[in-house]
């Protein structure tokens, strides 16, 4: 460590105090992405500041020493976007202790929440108030508000609520030169110029730190149903949604569609899983309706609807839960594919959406073109059929070293890309760049696109301090 590293690490001590800076081996959790893509990565310490002004007061002293940093909230990225590369030079700086519930309100249906609040914590918090946070993915036991909101995160209910953009009002925010911008406004309509907050939103922490967020609270549903179907193929996937859309969209909370190739590495692999359903199947998806309306009939619709599609021989089983339980169960099983597709071995992600009309098509053209690319993997693609965004993973040969098939990772999500390409569709649909993908952008984005993103970070973060080596190439 040098002499500009030590004073550093003394000024940022001086303004977190010594609980709010770790070093050392305490530092490990913070070094190292979910999908442990990445175990290279170091820093000059992580810093846990208290308060947006303490955030501030970090930020100014780095960029007086010239110190790169990486915002952190819950590090459940799965695009590597939230850790350090090997240089050693960064700082992280993590949300952890920014983790208070500012306000909330049932009348204009809004919450302010800090960045490191927990996903989960702010479902929770609204819930107790008797309103409704709807954003839900598989990590929301981890995943922060500021990670959500920089990643621009999508999930199960995106279907219905939208994105986690769609649920943002206003930001509070550390601009990259230290500044604090408040713009926690929770109005519903606000033109006045750039919507600098919708530039946060997805910029996975380039250009600057959302410190707290005006979030949009829902009413509570009070009647809801869940089916797990077995299907005879792809196209029946869609045809089911196409059916209850027709019938209630407002009805429609989530949408998941399950190949068997990822939903029997669940099975195989998740201790305790188990298939609600007479026998395994080619194809399946989840259905979760549900309505702030009492006795709004669901339970009805999902039968009716059911029985329509069963009788085209689209849908060839099907396991209604009867009970808040049984609900959940059901919900495990899909919330459980990252994890199932995590204990088989290696995976290759390609998180990509098209027109939702293209999406069997863009099924099986893509996992055709993998078998073809590596004989014996196994396509396993599962995912938010309803948004169009399927996660059209790749699991390894089982007889083919872990090292060998990531060192194909590249081919992999090209061969998919290229598929998705002819369907104008994207090659990055909720989970961002980070690390992983920024050779990437000038293919896909190059262009004026691309040099406009390049001209606002040369624009707002002029030394290129701010989460260096993620999004931009
Ligand atoms: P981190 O991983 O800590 O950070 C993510 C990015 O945001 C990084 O670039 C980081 O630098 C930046 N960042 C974090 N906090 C701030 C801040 N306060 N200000 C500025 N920048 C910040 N994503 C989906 O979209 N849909 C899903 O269904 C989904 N399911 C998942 C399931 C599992 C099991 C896992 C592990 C991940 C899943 N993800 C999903 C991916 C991930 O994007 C989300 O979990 C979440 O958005 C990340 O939140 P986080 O707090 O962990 O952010
Ligand atoms: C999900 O939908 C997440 O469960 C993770 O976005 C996707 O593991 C994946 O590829
Ligand atoms: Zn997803």
């Amino acid at each position: 460590m040098n002499a500009i590293d030590t004073s550093i690490l003394d000024t940022l001590t001086r303004i977190v105090g010594p609980s709010g800076i770790l070093g050392g081996a305490d530092m490990t959790p913070y070094l190292v992405d979910w999908r442990n893509l990445y175990s290279d990565g170091r820093a000059l310490a992580v810093v846990r500041p208290g308060s947006t002004q303490e955030l501030s007061d970090c930020v100014k002293a780095c960029v007086a020493a010239g110190v790169p940093m990486v915002p952190q909230g819950g590090n459940t990225s799965m695009v590597a976007g939230a850790t350090p590369d090997a240089s050693g030079r960064a700082v992280v700086i993590s949300t952890q202790r920014m983790n208070r519930i500012r306000e909330i309100d049932t009348l204009d249906m809004t919450m302010v929440a800090e960045a490191g609040v927990i996903l989960k914590t702010a479902q929770d918090v609204a819930r107790e108030a008797g309103a409704l946070f709807p954003l839900s993915l598989g990590a929301e036991g981890s995943a922060t508000i500021g990670g959500v909101l920089s990643t621009n995160a999508g999930g199960n209910t995106t279907v219905r609520y939208g994105n986690a953009r769609e649920l943002m009002l206003g930001l509070e925010a550390v601009m990259p030169d230290g500044t604090i911008w408040n713009g926690l406004r929770r109005l519903r309509k606000d033109n006045t110029g750039y919507a600098l907050r919708h530039l946060l939103v997805g910029a996975e922490g380039t250009l600057g730190f959302i410190t707290a967020a005006a979030l949009r609270l829902f009413p509570l549903p009070r009647e809801e149903a869940v089916a797990l179907c077995a299907l005879r193929d792809e196209d029946a996937a869609l045809s089911l949604f196409r059916r209850f859309r027709d019938r209630d969209e407002s009805a429609v909370r989530a949408f998941e569609y399950m190949s068997a190739g990822s939903m029997h590495l669940v099975l195989d692999n998740v201790p305790g899983a188990t298939l609600p359903l007479a026998e395994r199947a080619g194809h399946y998806v989840l259905v979760d309706l549900a309505s702030s309306r009492p006795q709004a009939g669901l339970r009805e619709l999902l039968e009716e609807v059911l029985a329509e599609a069963m009788e085209e021989g689209e849908v060839l089983d099907a396991a209604l839960a009867e009970s808040g339980a049984q609900r959940a169960a059901i919900w495990r099983l899909r919330e459980e594919h990252p994890e199932g597709q995590k204990l088989a071995g290696a995976s290759v992600k390609s998180d990509v959406s098209v027109p939702v009309s293209k999406v069997p098509e863009m099924i099986r053209r893509s996992s055709e073109a993998l078998r073809k690319l590596i004989p014996g993997s196994r396509p396993v693609p599962f995912g938010h059929i309803g948004d169009g965004n399927i996660h059209m993973n790749l699991a390894q040969p089982p007889d083919m070293d872990a090292a060998a098939f990531l060192a194909r990772s590249h081919d992999i999500m090209d061969t998919v890309n290229e598929v998705v390409r002819d369907y104008g569709g994207s090659f990055s649909a909720e989970h961002g760049i980070g690390r992983i993908k920024t050779d990437m952008m000038e293919d896909w984005r190059g262009g004026a696109e691309l040099a406009a993103m390049q001209a606002i970070k040369a624009a707002l973060d002029p030394k290129g301090l701010f989460n260096p080596g993620k999004v931009l190439p």
